[in-house]
């Protein structure tokens, strides 16, 4: 006799949430799921993590999770919604029995709400019921441009790291600079912004800026991955700046499942020796 997977029961029951116009209800009915897109190691073209990324059932009001926050927003249910979407990243990294780092992400506000005494006491039950090591967990601050209160996420910041939890600034370079909240904190890890990856082997400019940013990340203490690493070139020229780590629909697409799923070609170019690979136009 066939099981009846859960995929199935999602999938059969998708018409009745098609109709479902209040987040909090996709909440409720807990269907929403995350899929996981790789962070590669560039020296030696291993995966170091894996960044948990929500997604919307099929035939969903708000197809895309842009979309879904913006309703999350407009519905006053945010937080909620980040807390949520975590929550599901810990359930499906702890049932898939992965090795390396789990990336989630969080705004300051769902970051303090989820410390408030007994949402961060859950969060660790959670935890631990799950069988998750807390160390291998990350904590991507998204929205830090609009963090008023620094002392207050420095506290949440220095909890987290008593239970071996992780800081990341999250898409930073995406607006106003955080490069105080970055002197402040001293994350762990610093996530460039696609903006600068993008034609990086042609931009003088955005290569001057990402060597900028290596000096910052020596200051602080802090190690970069590089977003949005689409092309060959990208990559060939983030690896040769020493950038630590990668991200991007060339290095692996997000997915539901974790195959380690670099591109072989991008694995190939990681196994060149830099010295091998010709860049003249990079040179200052
Ligand atoms: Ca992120």
């Amino acid at each position: 006799m066939r099981m009846i997977a859960m995929k199935d029961v999602v999938e059969i029951a998708a018409p009745e949430r098609i109709r479902e116009s209040s987040v909090q209800g996709l909440i409720a009915q807990r269907v929403l799921d995350v899929h996981f897109q790789p962070i590669v190691a560039l020296d030696g073209a291993t995966v170091y993590g894996h960044e948990a990324l929500v997604r919307t059932p099929p035939g969903c009001l708000w197809s895309n999770p842009d979309a879904l926050f913006a309703a999350a927003r407009a519905q006053e249910i945010s937080i909620e919604l980040e807390i949520e979407c975590v929550r599901i990243a810990l359930e499906r990294w702890a049932s898939r029995a992965v090795s390396g780092k789990l990336f989630v992400n969080l705004s300051a506000s769902a970051l303090l709400a989820a410390i408030g005494m007994r949402g961060l006491q859950q969060t660790l039950e959670l935890i631990r019921s799950l069988g998750v090591a807390t160390a291998s967990i990350v904590v991507e601050l998204t929205e830090h441009e609009h963090v008023r209160d620094v002392e207050m996420l420095k506290t949440a910041t220095a909890v987290l790291r008593r239970y071996g939890i992780s800081m990341a600034l999250d898409d930073f370079g995406d607006g106003r600079s955080s490069l105080r909240l970055w002197s402040e904190l001293k994350p762990e890890i610093v996530k460039i912004d696609k903006y600068f990856t993008r034609d990086l082997a042609t931009s003088g400019d955005k290569l001057q800026t990402m060597r900028a940013l290596l000096q910052i990340a020596d200051t602080f203490g802090s190690s970069l991955v590089a977003e949005g690493i689409e092309t060959a070139d990208e990559l060939r020229v983030v690896r040769d700046l020493g950038i630590r780590f990668g991200q991007g629909y060339y290095l692996g697409r997000p997915e539901p499942t974790f195959s380690n799923s670099r591109a072989d070609a991008a694995v190939a170019l990681l196994s060149e020796h830099a010295e091998d690979v010709p860049a003249p136009q990079l040179l200052p």
